[in-house]
């Protein structure tokens, strides 16, 4: 059995994020997703999520590409994540090119997938800052 692993931070879940974990269980028989937990999203990726771990890690369990959930808290766990795994195959975006190429070297293939282009949670969060929140209880 061929065992993926991917990670990532999958705050306000998209369409880019779905692509992303269907092309990563292609590749294939199993699939791990790491989610970053809020300290690990705030204080080392700078970012603020609109959703907590729990609801993301929830929304990416609930994917049927994905086998397996399990908590990113730092950038360096990855080779623990590979050995205890038996990961065959890291795969992330290519935003993310080369980026891991030395960490993991020699442990598992790494393979970084072409984005979705036009979407990400940076694109939506400014377009619906922009848009004034309707009402409560309005039907439009
Ligand atoms: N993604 C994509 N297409 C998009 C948006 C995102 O393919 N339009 C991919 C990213 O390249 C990443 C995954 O979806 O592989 C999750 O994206 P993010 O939630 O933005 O995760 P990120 O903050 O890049 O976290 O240690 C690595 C990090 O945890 C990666």
């Amino acid at each position: 059995m061929k065992k993926v692993i991917t990670y990532g931070t999958f705050d306000l879940f998209h369409w880019g994020h779905l692509e992303m974990l269907r092309r990563a269980r292609e590749l294939g028989d199993h699939l791990t997703v790491a989610v970053s937990t809020d300290d690990f999203t705030e204080q080392d990726k700078h970012k603020q999520c609109a959703c907590s771990y729990a609801e993301r890690a929830a929304i990416v369990g609930a994917i049927r590409y994905v086998d397996c959930v399990i908590p990113e808290a730092k950038w360096e766990q990855k080779p623990n994540d590979v050995r205890e795994h038996n990961i065959d195959i890291f795969v992330i975006g290519d935003d993310w090119e080369g980026t891991f190429d030395e960490l993991l070297g020699g442990l598992c293939q790494v393979v970084y997938l072409p984005r979705t282009p036009d979407i990400s949670t940076s694109g939506i969060k400014h377009s619906l800052s922009r848009t004034p929140a309707p009402a409560p209880h309005s039907t439009t």
